[in-house]
């Protein structure tokens, strides 16, 4: 690589974001024996689970399933306390990781990435950070997390509010002190569902602002007993084997039945046992028609909303709290503890924002056209840009200069939802045209494929990779086309459609982790002939 008379360090392969996909990626290019470096800008490790520190954030995947399992030696080590393990614990099996594989010394925290900018002259990328220092690297992987941008709507008077106002992902290291205090939050995704029960129980007064309800189910967590944990440790060649190969990237059974096969006296009973099943089970485990056929997903609604009714002391309440906008299914369904409850409790009250919409936030509280409140706290449960929010915001200048945020202004184009053309040693796993399954295990596949791409190339002497547009396009239409057949709607933030302005595109792929398996093994069969692999050598001479 070329002299470093400006000061920037040379490095093999640059990985940006100290998450769960990050991680590994720093693990798999150090254990390649390619030099490596990792840029955090937040002080620990974790990704979201760093961010995301509100209280009882906590996993709705069965925490040994979003964990690693390329090593058994971590596996048998740790030590779940709960099937849904909460962000502390998290954070502390990330801190550990990087302990028990000694990462710590490749990575730098505090190191916001500012710009990253391709230099055709010696096929490097130059990835400046905030603070001005700079690294050039042959290879860049972008693991800046699918929900990284925090999102603040646009409200009039959002900065003039005096009191504390916090995002659940921006949530500040020494937490936020609501005893006693009149609170509000808004927004009731899985963010906002998971924190409103913990404010409710400190908060003198808690005001639950709604814009539009979700299909909320218990999480169903549990203590993992020490003979379960044995268990799992016994079980884990078959724990490895299913969550490197399933569809979902969960260890959850697939549906058995058809609901035609019940009557509807059994299928009562059988939405029973999925409303008292974990987590996604409920989804994953439900009938095989639930998506499918519009009359069952029905009736499985009609059950969680007579749940509803039945927990809610409020009949008014209870029913602002059932959605009528979407199925189950239709939108990323929330798994909640003790959500549906906090609204008996005399402190607790729910507004509607469909009925009584937010005019203004003031200095003192929120006013909506029903009046003013005055509030301590505002909580944003507002959710993310979903995707391509942060990679747009990482200046990414490609080949002649083109910023990755205007080659995606009409909506993501990649190809395996890991390179786009034009960015040459670019990748972004975990970004746009990702995971539809257990998010660790689709990313992981997918900085697995980037690393094993990294080492074909080595052997064969060539070290710049690029897609041909054609592949882009080629792809990018697969994804529009089978995109016709999702269950979520176009009102799910996975099409964006949250973001005033975002070109409302599928941001997932459609055809999940089958479809990424095959895509990856043509390509190693074939040695990657269908991309562009060259020499920096060509380039320079
Ligand atoms: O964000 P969301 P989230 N005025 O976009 C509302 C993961 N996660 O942070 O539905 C008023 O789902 C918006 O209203 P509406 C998980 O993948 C996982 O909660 O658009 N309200 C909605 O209620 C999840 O799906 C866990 O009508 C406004 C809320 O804000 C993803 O993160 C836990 C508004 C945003 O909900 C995102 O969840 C937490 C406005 N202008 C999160 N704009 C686990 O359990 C938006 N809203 C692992």
């Amino acid at each position: 690589m070329g002299d470093a008379e400006d000061n920037a360090v040379d490095v093999e392969v640059l990985v940006i974001g100290a998450g769960v996909t990050g991680l590994y990626q720093l693990y798999r290019a150090r254990e390649d024996g390619f030099s490596t470096v990792l840029l955090e800008a937040g002080d620990g490790v974790g990704g979201t689970w760093y961010w995301n520190r509100y209280p009882e954030a906590r996993f709705d995947s069965e925490s040994y399933t979003y964990a690693y399992v390329f090593s058994k030696e971590l596996f048998n080590e740790w030590e779940w306390s709960e099937l849904f393990a909460g962000q502390p614990e998290i954070e502390r099996y990330f801190q550990r990781f990087v302990e028990m594989f000694d990462l710590a010394p490749l990575i730098r925290f505090g190191t916001k990435v500012t710009s990253v900018e391709w230099c055709a002259e010696d096929s490097t990328w130059t990835v400046s950070a905030a603070d001005g220092r700079r690294w050039r690297a042959r290879f860049v992987v972008a693991a800046t997390g699918m929900l990284s941008a925090p999102y603040f709507p646009d409200v009039v008077g959002r900065d003039d509010f005096t009191g504390a106002s916090h995002h659940t992902g921006l949530w500040p290291a020494e937490g936020v002190d609501v005893t006693g205090k009149r609170v509000a939050v808004i927004g009731t995704g899985s963010s906002g569902v998971q924190v409103i029960p913990p404010i409710a129980a400190e908060a003198a007064e808690l005001v639950v602002y709604q814009r539009t309800p979700n299909w909320c189910t218990p999480l169903n967590n549990q203590a993992l007993s020490a003979e379960r944990q044995q268990e799992l440790r016994d079980d884990f060649e078959h724990i490895r084997q299913t969550l490197n190969t399933s569809a979902t990237g969960f260890m959850v059974p697939p549906p058995e039945r058809l609901s035609s096969e019940d009557s509807p006296e059994e299928r009562q009973a059988f939405y029973e046992t999925m409303w008292n099943s974990p987590g996604f089970a409920k989804l994953l485990s439900n009938y095989k028609d639930l998506l499918s056929d519009a009359t069952i997903n029905r009736e499985w609604c009609d059950f969680i909303a007579a749940k509803v009714r039945a927990i809610v002391a409020d009949p008014a309440t209870a029913d602002r709290l059932i959605p009528t906008d979407h199925r189950y299914g239709e939108k990323r369904p929330p798994f909640v503890t003790g959500y549906y409850e906090v609204f008996n409790e005399p402190n607790v009250s729910l507004v509607s924002l469909e009925e009584t919409p937010i005019t203004a936030i003031t200095a003192t509280g929120i006013e909506t056209t029903d009046g003013h409140r005055e509030f301590d706290v505002i909580v944003w449960a507002t959710g993310f840009d979903y995707g391509t929010g942060q990679l747009r915001r990482l200046g990414v200048r490609g080949v002649d200069g083109v910023r990755l945020e205007d080659h995606w202004a009409d909506g993501p184009l990649t190809h395996l939802g890991v390179q786009s053309s034009g960015f040459p040693n670019f990748f972004f796993p975990g970004g746009p045209h990702g995971a539809s399954a257990n998010v660790p295990r689709y990313n992981t596949d997918q900085a697995d494929y980037i690393a094993d791409l990294l080492v074909a190339m080595r052997e064969q002497g060539l070290d710049v990779v690029e897609v041909p547009s054609d592949l882009e396009a080629s792809f990018t239409a697969m994804i529009d086309q089978l995109s016709r057949h999702v269950p979520f709607t176009k009102i799910s933030y996975f099409f964006g459609s949250n973001i005033p302005g975002k070109p409302v595109k599928n941001l997932l792929n459609p055809g999940g982790r089958p479809m990424l398996f095959t895509f990856i093994d043509d390509l190693r069969n074939e040695g990657y002939a269908s991309l562009k692999l060259s020499s920096s050598k060509d380039a320079e001479s």
